[in-house]
């Protein structure tokens, strides 16, 4: 059974050739139950077993557009290579109830969300080490995708999910639905357009879509020390206006009782994660070397109020969840923009140098 796993060793990582899907029926080789594991925007997630070893997988399905194409292709890539990101071990491209579809086959991550896992602690006691220890793997997914120049831009918990139920789970991160190519030079050397008109998403800069990632960074750290979240509506699940004033004015605070034992340099951290302009931001791999990181083995043994929080409110966490998919819907957007207004100010373009320099010509002429 030639699996997608082998064929990756003979494209390499990194500069592969676009996934070649499989194209025979998926049922040949696996047996998919009804049973629905989870529910995404752009395809719902459902177990099914290998035919060939009886292991459990989940099975992500896609309408067969260039989207899906290349969020198979980015997760993909991405996937090779660092153990805190979900596996892929199988793609399809198979008609499937009349629609052209790409089916994903994941490994299966039987340990369910972060912070499901986190909530279950209440009564066995969550260290501030063993947040950093939780971070430190969220921070190493992030450090290979960015090395590999892959921002996710969707980072929220229910995206962090743990391999197995026990003390042996590894966290890994899911869903590459919203995930970008960043920096590749490839339209530049062959340039396939009049520079005239190219789009400035095409040349650059890449890093507010790496920023967006630290920020939600910041998010999901702040909650993991406290069960809450550093900025939320007032009322209700959709972003608020207030809300909105808050994030972009960066209005938060470490209230206690929650935060009182909480370590200096967690803050200290958490303050460089969530800082509003995405140029003062920390990178990821300033974060790998933040003592609070490189260190984690020292931070302090304190019990965190989270799980407590987070198994109390547990009705607001819905609200909360679906907060920061709002948010990071409009991080996505105020960024692109941010990119095209930056490019406009920065551009050295010779023509408009040459008009403004005429144009103030004439204007001194015109006053003369
Ligand atoms: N296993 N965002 C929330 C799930 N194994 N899940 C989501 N996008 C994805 C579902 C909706 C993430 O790309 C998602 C994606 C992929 C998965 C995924 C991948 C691999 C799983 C949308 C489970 C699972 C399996 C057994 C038990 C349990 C969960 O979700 C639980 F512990 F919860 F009972």
């Amino acid at each position: 059974m030639a699996s997608v796993s082998n064929t990756v060793s003979m494209m390499g990582v990194g500069h592969s050739k676009p996934l070649q899907p499989k194209k025979n029926p998926i049922s040949d080789d696996y047996r998919i139950t009804g049973s629905v594991l989870g529910l995404g925007i752009n395809g719902k997630v459902v177990e099914c077993y290998s035919r060939a070893t009886q292991d459990k997988y989940a099975l992500k399905v896609l309408r067969d557009v260039p989207k899906a194409r290349r969020e198979v292709d980015l997760h993909f890539r991405a996937c090779q290579g660092c153990q805190h990101i979900v596996k892929i071990n199988d793609v399809y491209e198979n008609n499937y109830s009349g629609q052209r579809c790409l089916l994903v086959v994941m490994e299966c991550m039987e340990g369910g969300e972060l912070f499901t896992r986190i909530q279950e602690r209440a009564d066995s006691a969550f260290t501030e080490r063993e947040a950093a220890s939780v971070i430190s793997d969220i921070t190493k997914a992030i450090a290979h995708l960015h090395a590999s120049n892959i921002a996710h831009r969707d980072l929220k918990p229910e995206n962090l999910l743990y391999s197995r139920k026990d003390e042996k789970g590894i966290l890994k991160l899911t869903d590459f639905g919203f995930a970008k190519e960043i920096n590749t030079f490839k339209s530049l050397q062959t340039p396939c357009y009049t520079p005239y008109y190219v789009a400035p998403e095409v040349l650059g800069p890449e890093k507010y879509d790496k920023s967006c990632d630290m920020w939600s960074l910041g998010v999901i750290m702040y909650i993991l020390l406290c069960g809450y979240p550093p900025f939320y509506s007032n009322h209700g699940a959709t972003i608020s206006p207030g809300m909105k004033k808050r994030i972009r004015n960066g209005q938060y605070e470490f209230p206690n009782p929650e935060w009182s034992q909480v370590s200096p340099d967690a803050k200290e951290l958490i303050r460089g994660l969530l800082k509003t302009d995405p140029d003062h931001r920390l990178t990821i791999t300033e974060v790998l070397q933040h003592k609070w990181i490189a260190d984690r083995t020292t931070v302090p043994q304190t019990l965190l109020m989270s799980a407590q929080v987070l198994k109390e409110e547990g009705d607001v966490w819905i609200a909360v969840q679906e907060e920061m998919t709002n948010a990071l819907a409009t991080m996505r957007v105020d960024y692109d923009q941010c990119v095209n207004i930056k490019n406009l100010h920065d551009s050295n373009n010779h023509l408009l140098k040459k008009r403004m320099k005429r144009d103030s010509q004439e204007g001194e002429a015109m006053t003369t």
